[in-house]
């Protein structure tokens, strides 16, 4: 964690003196009623400002005179038993550099004697702690401010980026090639994850999705463990996580790696959206007009493709694209898959179909980081009803579009760093059809 990240807080702050934040950070949590502690992860906005990776700790920053201060658990031998460690105060103030660390039964002696007009909170269950010491509380301020310091990354950030992007790259080519060989989905997985665990990074930033054949349609795929059918299409949705930094990407591919038919026809066509709306991304471009642009080179090409009929302007007016393409562009990508930053105070998502679930809808700036990842599906719970929709149907030509119920979907996942006047991809895993089949055939 960089000073810096502190500094940006103080910064967006500035104009008020009396005030304080307080945070607590991660705990440990159990399976069910059991001692059994899944493996810890710190809140994310925590480790953004203290760096520390350990549960339990608090936090206080001083917006009077711009100080912090840590605020350790009190730990006792038999935490260093069954954990291994107990470090001492010393051992934090070296580390973390803070003005001041102290122990956590010392918070209430801290707020009785600085008494701040206001403390800003992270999440309700700290303002609830603060405001039993009887001190006002604000819940919105905070994560607001937040959200904007995490939506541009510094220098530091961008490098760990790079490094969660680089090793999710070199496991999705491992992973092409086992999908060729392996029977179960989870085997791919297995290399996947082999590839990351390998490096020290045991963490995963989300729930991979490893889809075979028509699983390839399910959103959320996270059940990874059918057999592969035979010459089937695949979908990898997996990241890596460096230093709590993610990477978020798709690729799918035939197992057998010739994208011949149907495949190969559709896959053209989302790698277009993909291809066209990456080179539009720079600084002032709004996240939202990306999106539409998807949606129209998606309805454009099922148009030639014979799969629709009408004019594209009518069909985007009848919201006909989120029959195939029913989320989002792109998210913020950091410290969480789906970042924070993606709405500033007072813009609301739009309320239409597909564009609902878009997670960002900010103007582009440089040092941004974000996913581009057009999809199209078939998913016969959206197009049956569709086939008899008085406004959408007549653009369908149902008997085509019948014959791909169990095709599945595609979708094509890049990570993207905006820059001065364009865009750095972080993602490095080939997505031409003819480079994909070279890799698979190697
Ligand atoms: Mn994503």
């Amino acid at each position: 964690m960089e000073q810096t990240n502190r500094a940006k807080l103080f910064d967006v702050f500035k104009p008020d003196t009396d005030a304080l934040i307080y945070m607590s950070g991660g705990r440990v949590s159990h399976r069910y009623n059991t001692d059994f502690e899944y493996s810890f992860r710190q809140e994310s906005n925590f480790l953004y400002l203290t760096g520390i990776d350990e549960p339990d700790f608090h936090v206080l920053f001083d917006l009077q005179d711009q100080t912090w201060h840590l605020v350790l658990p009190k730990r006792d031998s038999k935490f260093a038993v069954w954990m291994g460690y107990v470090n001492s105060p010393d051992y934090y103030k070296e580390a973390f550099k803070p003005d001041s660390v102290f122990y956590d039964d010392k918070l209430e002696v801290v707020f009785r004697k600085r008494k701040p007009s206001m403390v800003y909170c992270n999440t309700q269950s700290d303002a609830d702690f603060v405001t039993g010491h009887g001190l006002e509380t604000d819940t919105v301020t905070l994560p607001e401010a937040l959200a904007y310091c995490r939506s541009i990354k510094t220098d530091h950030e961008l490098e760990l980026m790079r490094r969660a992007s680089k090793a999710a790259s070199e496991a999705h080519i491992i992973a092409m090639k086992r999908a060729q060989t392996a029977s179960w989905e989870y085997e791919v997985k297995a290399d996947f994850e082999h590839h990351l665990v390998q490096q020290g990074m045991l963490h995963h930033p989300y729930s991979g999705i490893f889809a075979s054949g028509k699983n390839s349609a399910i959103l959320h795929y996270v059940d990874n463990s059918r057999r592969i059918p035979k010459g089937a299409q695949f979908l990898i949705d997996a990241g890596a996580e460096y230093k709590g930094y993610a990477s978020d990407i798709t690729r799918t591919f035939p197992v057998n790696g010739k994208f011949d038919g149907v495949f190969g026809d559709l896959y053209r066509l989302v790698l277009q959206a993909l291809v066209e709306t990456t080179s539009s991304a720079r600084p002032g471009v709004k996240m939202e007009d990306l999106h539409l642009h998807a949606c129209q080179v998606i309805l454009r090409g099922l148009k030639d493709l014979g799969y629709l009929h009408g004019s594209i302007d009518d069909m985007m007016q009848v919201n006909l694209f989120a029959l195939f393409f029913p989320h989002g562009l792109g998210h913020f990508l950091g410290l969480d898959t789906h970042d924070v930053g993606g709405y500033l105070k007072g813009v609301e998502p739009i309320d239409r179909p597909g564009l609902r679930f878009l997670r960002a809808r900010r103007t582009l700036e440089k040092g941004m980081v974000i996913t581009i990842e057009p999809g199209l599906y078939i998913i016969p719970a959206l197009l049956e009803p569709a086939f008899s929709d008085p406004k959408q149907a007549p653009f369908l030509n149902e008997s085509k579009l019948r014959n791909l119920l169990n095709f599945g979907g595609i979708r094509i996942e890049d990570n993207l760093v905006i820059t001065e006047t364009s865009y750095e991809n972080l993602t490095n895993v080939p997505k031409k059809p003819e480079e994909i089949e070279a890799i698979i055939g190697d």
